[in-house]
């Protein structure tokens, strides 16, 4: 009918973000499952590159279809829906899940059961999320201790002093994670543990927890995200708490595309 398909209008391509993601190698999955998505190029760059896409956009009401994930502010920001995934590709509802090397549990029984409390809100990560648009990071998470020195207690209280004993946390690039491995931090600082925080790539982080490298992490996205990185390492890791319930990865698109529901609806 000479009209114009959207997947056409996004030259069959979907804006991902960095290589070593979690959701980068969920999507090459949907790639390979969808009929739909035969063809379709999945471009990779940064999580910065990304957002500066879907802004551009949705400021021009253009289509576009992006890698996406919640918590993240993106969904605050702008109105976006996920894209249906009846093959299930991107997994279901997702626990952002503590982890810990199998002999920290024996080495550090103090730190081990403050990391089995600490936990949060979806609402409250998204919220915190939100305030490191204007703030940093550290000082966003340093105002939620401040300001929350009730549940800090709940999570300190029980447990042993550290007395300068040290716990070395890991954790991925994104802000989410940022988050909550610095309010873990200034939590187990003032119970007088000696902690450092170490950014890196999710395969990285695996297999700093596993080998011994990295004591344990806040930032492992499970069952579906990490999933092939916690398969791989799972003998030497140990599930230490659910510290935030209700993640998710897909398919992300602006709510103006409202004929485009599923990754189904795409062509090739
Ligand atoms: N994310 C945010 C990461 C984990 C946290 C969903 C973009 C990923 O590995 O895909």
């Amino acid at each position: 009918d000479g009209e114009t398909s959207v997947s056409e209008e996004v030259e069959h391509k979907i804006v991902g973000i960095e290589p070593g993601a979690g959701a980068t190698a969920a999507t090459d999955d949907a790639l390979e499952a969808y009929d739909s998505l035969e063809g379709w190029e999945h471009e990779t760059s940064s999580t910065a590159a990304m957002l500066t896409s879907l802004g551009d956009a949705y400021e021009a009401e253009e289509p576009i279809i992006v890698v996406g994930w919640s918590p993240h502010y993106k969904f605050a920001k702008w109105d976006l829906k996920y894209l249906e995934d009846p093959k299930g590709a991107y997994g279901g509802a997702e626990q952002i899940t503590t982890l810990a090397h199998k002999g920290f549990k024996e080495e550090n029984p103090g730190a081990y059961q403050i990391l089995e409390n600490i936990g949060w809100d979806i609402s409250t990560l998204e919220e915190l999320m939100l305030q490191a648009q204007d703030a940093s990071i550290e000082e966003v998470a340093q105002t939620w201790i401040d300001e929350n020195q009730d549940k800090v207690d709940e999570w300190i209280a029980d447990a042993p002093e550290g007395d300068g004993s040290s716990v070395e946390l890991a954790m991925t690039p994104w802000d989410s994670e940022r988050l909550t491995g610095n309010m873990a931090k200034l939590a187990l600082e003032q119970k007088g543990y000696d902690v450092s925080l170490t950014q890196v790539d999710p395969a990285i982080m695996f297999e700093a927890v596993a080998e011994g490298d990295a004591d344990a992490t806040l930032a492992a996205w499970l069952p579906k995200t990490h999933g092939s990185f916690y398969e791989e390492h799972k003998d030497s890791l140990v599930k230490v708490n659910e510290a935030i319930d209700g993640a998710k990865i897909g398919l992300a698109v602006p709510t103006y595309m409202e004929d485009t529901n599923s990754i189904e609806d795409l062509e090739p």
